[in-house]
């Protein structure tokens, strides 16, 4: 599987992947899950977006039980690694595949899925896919996202050939989510162990800050005479990662742009986005006023005007402990926190019982063609999953 994913999307000079979501790779991606899961004896279906679930039903015919779900995302962030989502996907078919050879049969359905635009590269609202499946975000609000060059949602998904119309996946019949994926971080590795699940997701959003200043000459205006809104920028960013380093939390300004973006000018607006995350929803709440009263206090010496516009806000998701304990029991794996947004934290906060199992990153590096997992902790953590699976749909009734 992995040999058949790894070119889909590749840069030939940086090794990483640009999968954003309704665009040729990823629907490239779509189709070999299909594929996939057909190969299995997994009724496969695709929702009106690109959601896709399969379902390995029970021989005894009990496929009206609550089943359990397992997967990930397949979209990447731009110039990602090549684990970041794939790798729970991987996981799940290949773990059905090492039931099937144990001879395991469900007494449940077991249900693999891949939620689209997760990391929200292309329309900004992390978790797309799954927000729109809970109804988290509605499909009026969400319609009206636009990507870089200004195209719809609806546009896009539709020239992905795909027909909103036909409507979104049912979690109606989802008993437990699990999702497996490549830790972004080092908690593991420090802790020299390879399986790991997840306590919470931190608190986390995206902000949009447009400065907007006058543009003018850039030799014959005089520094006195200027209203730079690169400057107010220059200062926002800086004070982010002072606020954040303060308050032990975590501040990126990764992206921007400026306009007109010349040489010889003083830019007429710089924007950019401030992806903020905390241990609480207090904590970001605070430290995000403080960046935005800061910028606001420098915007008044530069002249400069701001405004700040929430752009995806993800609060803070607590999985359920019990289950998270039940299931840290099979292999004794540490259960440990994440500030990663995951699918699996939209799913938890619409009410289904979710758990999530880490693989060990050597490295913590994600979002970055760096990422990386070995092949032998790979294969413990579908080792687990199996066994996670084992234990959630072996027996009838949901506990
Ligand atoms: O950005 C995140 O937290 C995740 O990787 N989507
Ligand atoms: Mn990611
Ligand atoms: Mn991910």
């Amino acid at each position: 599987m992995w040999r058949d994913l790894s070119p889909v999307g590749r840069s030939a000079s940086s090794g990483g992947y640009f999968r954003q979501p309704w665009a040729s790779a990823e629907s490239e991606l779509r189709a070999w899950f299909a594929a996939e899961c057909t190969s299995r004896g997994l009724v496969v279906e695709t929702d009106g977006i690109g959601n896709q679930v399969a379902w390995w039903s029970p021989a005894s015919g009990r496929s009206e039980e609550p089943g359990v779900l397992t997967g990930s995302h397949l979209d990447s962030v731009l110039d990602g690694g090549a684990y970041d989502g794939p790798l729970g996907v991987v996981s799940a078919l290949a773990a059905i595949d090492l039931l099937r050879e144990r001879g395991f049969e469900p007494a449940r359905p077991i249900g693999v899925s891949v939620f689209v635009e997760e990391e929200g590269s292309r329309f900004g609202r992390a978790c797309l896919g799954s927000r729109l499946v809970t109804g988290a975000t509605t499909w009026d609000e969400a319609r009206e996202l636009r990507d870089r060059d200004g195209v719809f949602l609806a546009d896009a998904v539709s020239a992905a050939g795909l027909d909103p119309a036909q409507g979104l996946l049912s979690l109606d019949r989802v008993a437990t989510f699990v999702e497996l994926h490549v830790e972004q971080g080092r908690d593991l590795v420090d802790r020299d162990v390879a399986v790991g699940l997840a306590t919470e997701i931190w608190p986390h959003g995206r902000w949009r800050f447009d400065f907007a200043g006058q543009a003018n000459h850039a030799g014959t205006t005089r520094m006195e005479d200027r209203h730079d809104p690169m400057l107010t920028y220059a200062m926002t960013a800086l004070a982010a990662d002072k606020q954040a380093r303060l308050a032990g939390q975590r501040a990126t300004f990764g992206r921007i742009s400026v306009e007109p973006n010349g040489t010889n000018a003083v830019p007429s607006l710089v924007t950019a986005w401030l992806d903020a995350r905390a241990s609480t929803d207090e904590a970001l709440a605070e430290m995000v006023a403080l960046i935005e009263r800061q910028a606001d206090e420098r915007a008044g010496r530069d002249g400069t005007s701001l405004v700040v516009t929430a752009e995806s806000v993800s609060r803070s998701v607590a999985f359920d402990p019990d289950l998270a304990a039940r299931l840290a029991a099979i292999g004794d794996w540490p259960v440990i926190p994440t500030q990663a947004g995951h699918d699996a934290g939209i799913l938890s906060a619409a009410g289904i019982p979710t758990a999530m199992v880490f693989v060990r990153n050597p490295t913590g590096i994600s979002h970055s063609p760096d990422e990386h997992a070995e092949t032998a902790d790979c294969l413990a953590g579908v080792d687990a999953l199996a066994d996670v699976l084992t234990e959630l749909a072996r027996s009838g009734a949901p506990e």
